[in-house]
């Protein structure tokens, strides 16, 4: 899986070959050289030694890791007590090779002499490990055993009612986003947060293994290994995430004051009071992090809905393999070539009836060649429709870097990946769906405001949340917070950054975290946050290469061959450069940005300045 945390990458400064080698990870404060590399080092490796390291080292870590992407493949799709035991033996002996190899490549890294390649893939091979272990045999056991438990527990997670009868994720999701009775809603928000209360020692364990392993690899903690994959001095990176989240977040706090007031008349003042935090529980999303479903309730007065893709696709009788060839034919108009018939024939898209399995949309590419599949429990409505797109964007940029060396073969930063699907997304406007016949005829643009609304509940909503996870998890891996205060630290965080509120005391066990997939699975999250900021940026630059002239939120690419060549000019550079280097390939800037976001919503903006005057936003 893309997430599977592949000994992926680091590096410093951007775009500048010539610096790498300067540009080691002890000269940032927040990683020291490992204990003995110095010593090391002064026994003088050669550069030639290097390069044969890291070639054999990238042909041993690929056999490990194609065996444990298969390994938890099949965990995922049948979660029972072998298959856990099973995918954490697997996953044991990648890490201690990983965890190896990362110790082996400090020796060599800022050795004289060094080609470009071979110093970016040191880098790489300290700084990408996801979860890193102790090289102590018996912890690295424990923290995979850990890992897979995590997971199984999420995966199998369900809540039962009184009455004995049971609901899983996907149930308690489609409760969320169509009720509109509070007391259901608190139901089956805190039901699902029963599942997550065992998880906590088992977390705080995980924290303090990986937390070993990092510092083992001279990193001051799992947060600054993660923040060191940036191509910028880890130290740096949080300040660049301050910096796109103030350009985008005066947008997010409109959003946010008419949401409430709306709220507030739907369900009174008394449930949503207008000063405060939004209660969390009644945004449409299990983790209020896409506020679309309640679009009824928020919508323009004045407008007419345009059209409602969950109604289209149900009328015309989509399957669920119907909305991914559609998706298909979207990257195929592109010029991409057509899935692989064991794509169709191995993937998971539907919820088996008689076993459990990890329904959370992902993408794989179990053999980096062509075995590429997802695995989703897919229902037919829109909201599934744009994550087929989000999976299928994974699928195609593994298919466009797997010519590429095993190190090179992930994006250029963690957000790239997870943007490149939603930017087609972005593409699904009604003069798409025209296109395609889903639509008989282009909506005019009086509907406009209501379209740009729906996709700020879905994209605007989003921010602060994808920021938020990590900075959490960023300050628990630091140990700012121990176990007792790791659910008060999340309220926290949740009401800075999306002012919300819990809809109910939370009880002292709770560990609410645990109850977002990522957490559990141990995915790092800020990635998402810069999906959202890169996928308009992409966005832009595709239009303009298929010439689209008109208000941005209105283009479709569909269909340009011009477009779809620059955006595999990008996803075939795979990890090779710095990621400013891709973004350029692409966009022709070297920087995230959230302009392109603040200019695709401008119409909204001003909507939502005229509706908010009078009213006191902020909490
Ligand atoms: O986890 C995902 C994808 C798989 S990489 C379905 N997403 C995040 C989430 O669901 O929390 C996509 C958007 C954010
Ligand atoms: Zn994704």
């Amino acid at each position: 899986m893309h997430t599977l945390g592949r000994v992926s990458t680091l590096i410093c400064l951007t775009g500048m070959a010539a610096m790498l080698a300067a540009c080691v990870p002890a000269d940032d404060p927040e990683t020291a050289s490992p204990q003995g590399a110095v010593e090391e080092q002064r026994s003088a490796p050669t550069a030639q030694q290097a390069a044969e390291f890291v070639r054999e080292t990238e042909a041993r870590l690929e056999v490990l890791s194609q065996h444990a992407e298969r390994q938890e493949w099949v965990q995922a799709n049948f979660i029972t007590y072998d298959t856990e035991l099973l995918t954490a033996e697997a996953k044991k002996e990648l890490t201690a090779a990983q965890v190896e190899a990362a110790s082996r490549a400090a020796e060599f890294t800022g050795i004289d002499g060094l080609d470009a390649d071979t110093a970016r893939k040191l880098n790489q091979l300290r700084s990408g490990i996801t979860i890193p272990a102790p090289l102590d045999p018996a912890k690295n056991a424990e923290q995979a055993e850990i890992g897979a438990r995590l997971k199984g527990l999420y995966g199998k997670g369900e809540y039962c009612r009184e009455d004995g009868s049971c609901l899983a994720l996907g149930e308690l999701e489609n409760i969320l986003a169509e009720s509109r009775d509070p007391q259901e809603l608190l139901e089956v928000w805190d039901g699902w947060r029963g599942v997550s209360v065992p998880m906590r020692p088992l977390y705080a364990r995980q924290v303090e293994l990986a937390n070993e392993g990092a510092q083992a690899l001279g990193f001051t903690d799992l947060g600054a290994m993660w923040r060191s994959d940036y191509d910028m001095p880890a130290s740096e990176f949080p300040a660049e995430l301050d910096r796109l989240w103030e350009q985008v977040s005066p947008l997010y706090e409109a959003l946010h004051c008419h949401v409430r007031a709306r709220l507030g008349e739907a369900y009174g003042e008394d449930v949503v009071p207008q000063q405060g935090p939004i209660p969390a529980h009644l945004l449409g999303n299990m983790w209020a992090q896409d506020w679309e479903n309640i679009y009824d309730l928020v919508a323009p007065a004045e407008v007419e809905d345009a059209y409602d893709l969950t109604g289209i696709l149900q009328d015309r009788g989509f399957d669920a393999v119907g909305m991914v060839r559609t998706g298909e034919a979207f990257f195929s108009s592109l010029g991409f070539d057509p899935l692989p018939e064991t794509f169709w024939e191995r993937s998971l898209f539907v919820k088996p009836a008689d076993r459990d399995v990890v329904c959370h949309a992902s993408a794989w590419d179990i053999d980096e060649k062509n075995d590429l599949r997802i695995k989703m429990c897919i229902e037919v409505n829109a909201e599934d429709f744009r994550t087929i797109h989000h999976e299928l964007g994974h699928n195609y940029y593994q298919r466009a870097y797997n010519t590429l060396s095993f190190l090179y073969r992930n994006s250029a930063n963690d957000g790239f990946h997870e943007a490149v699907g939603d930017t087609l997304s972005l593409s699904i406007t009604p003069a798409y769906l025209t296109e395609i016949g889903l639509l008989d005829e282009e909506p005019g643009s009086e509907g406009d405001v209501g379209l740009l609304l729906r996709r700020a509940l879905d994209k605007v909503a989003f921010l602060p949340f994808g920021l938020m996870v990590d900075q959490w998890r960023w300050k628990v891996f630091a140990g700012e917070v121990g176990p007792e205060g790791y659910n008060d630290l999340w309220w926290q965080l949740r009401e800075r950054y999306q002012g919300l509120a819990p809809p109910n005391e939370r009880p002292a066990d709770a560990f609410d975290p645990g109850a977002k997939y990522h957490v559990p699975g141990n995915t790092p999250y800020t990635r998402y946050f810069l999906a959202h900021i890169l996928q308009f940026q992409f966005y832009r630059a595709l239009c303009d290469i298929a010439g689209f002239d008109g208000p941005m939120h209105r283009c479709s690419f569909n269909g340009s061959e011009a477009a779809g060549q620059r955006l595999n000019a990008m996803l075939e550079m795979g990890k090779s450069r710095p990621w400013p280097d891709a973004l350029e390939a692409l966009t022709g800037t070297r920087e995230m940005d959230g302009g392109a976001l603040l200019d695709y919503f401008a119409p909204l903006q001003s909507w939502l300045d005229e509706q908010n005057a009078g009213r006191q936003c902020g909490w």
